[in-house]
């Protein structure tokens, strides 16, 4: 039932965004995770409190699966002070260092290194700490990928990456960008891999479980490939920005939507008789109300200081 109620959370947030941003009152652009929440569910339910995990342009899912609050989350999209970094970062930035965010990034790959990073970190301290790198099959394409995974295989780090296999970089299809199995590239290195239906959240719960182990254990990191598929469009605007151009059929959309992660968890709960309609409903009602809570919150909030500018640029001059 925590799977299904942070999915859900997940996907109504999501979905909030997609109709105000498709109003033209939302600032700036955001990437949506609608179709992929059974990933950063998945894996971050199998987190501790003290484990850090690094993000995408995409990151809203990883935030709140992490447990990340949506209050802050919508007041940081909608650049008021009350966000989590006083609204000066924005939807590419949501980070909370305090549970182990370290944030989302505008920057292909970048949380790679970000992740390797802190997972050395860790290792330096002893103090017990797994690093969740999340990123996507265009990121794989990226040369720090293949030094992230040889530095930290060679050194026993404990990090899991976990490669979103959403099918498209931008408006460019995986096969056309990436050659082989992206699993291959991390079994080179002899290390422990796994590949998961990502629209199974139990399946990438499992397989987090048991990657996690050996990354806790210090036998060095792991590596998980998630089929799933980005159901929006790169960035909502982008019909605007495609103009008429196509890079996918509406078929194709309509048979991942089939095998929608959240619906299929609803449908195992229910058949297993863990939960009644009823226990579904109450969830979902408590889920729009996180919502339009934070959407009040966020309303209600100042818009971000522009004084604040410089002062939050330099080290030592934390939010
Ligand atoms: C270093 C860098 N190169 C290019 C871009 C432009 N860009 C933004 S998202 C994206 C595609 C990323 O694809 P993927 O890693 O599969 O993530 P997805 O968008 O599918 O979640 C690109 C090329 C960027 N932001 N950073």
């Amino acid at each position: 039932m925590a799977l299904y109620e942070r999915m859900l959370l997940i996907r109504r947030m999501e979905e909030k965004l997609s109709i105000d941003s498709a109003a033209g009152v939302l600032p700036g652009a955001v990437h949506l995770y609608i179709g992929q929440e059974a990933v950063a569910t998945g894996v971050c339910m199998q987190l501790e409190a003290k484990d850090w995990i690094t993000s995408t342009h995409r990151g809203h899912g990883h935030y709140l699966a992490k447990g990340g609050d949506p209050n802050s989350m919508m007041a940081e999209i909608w650049g008021k002070r009350t966000g989590i970094c006083k609204g000066m970062g924005g939807s590419m930035h949501v980070a909370d260092l305090s549970k182990g965010i370290l944030g989302a990034n505008g920057i292909v790959g970048a949380g790679l290194a970000i992740a390797n990073g802190a997972a050395f970190g860790a290792q330096l301290r002893g103090d017990g700490r797994v690093v969740v790198c999340f990123f996507g099959d265009g990121a794989s394409n990226q040369g720090v990928f293949m030094e992230c995974l040889n530095v930290s295989t060679l050194w026993k780090l404990p990090i899991l990456f976990v490669c979103e296999h959403n099918q498209f970089s931008e408006f460019t299809r995986a096969e056309q960008v990436t050659a082989g199995q992206i699993v291959d590239r991390a079994r080179a290195f002899g290390i422990h891999t796994a590949v998961v239906d990502g629209n199974d959240v139990a399946a990438v719960w499992q397989a987090t479980g048991e990657a996690i182990a050996v990354a806790r254990s210090g036998a060095g990191p792991c590596f998980i490939e998630a089929q799933t598929y980005r159901i929006q469009g790169h960035m909502e605007f982008e019909k605007e920005l495609l103009a008429g151009g196509k890079y996918r059929e509406l078929e194709e959309i309509a048979s991942w939507r089939a095998r929608d992660p959240i619906e299929r968890w609803a449908r195992s709960l229910l058949g297993s008789g863990v939960a009644s309609q009823g226990k579904l409903d109450e969830v979902e009602a408590r889920v729009l109300r996180a919502v339009n809570d934070a959407v009040a919150f966020s309303h209600a909030s100042a818009p971000a200081d522009p004084e604040l500018v410089f002062d939050l640029m330099f080290a030592g001059q934390t939010p």
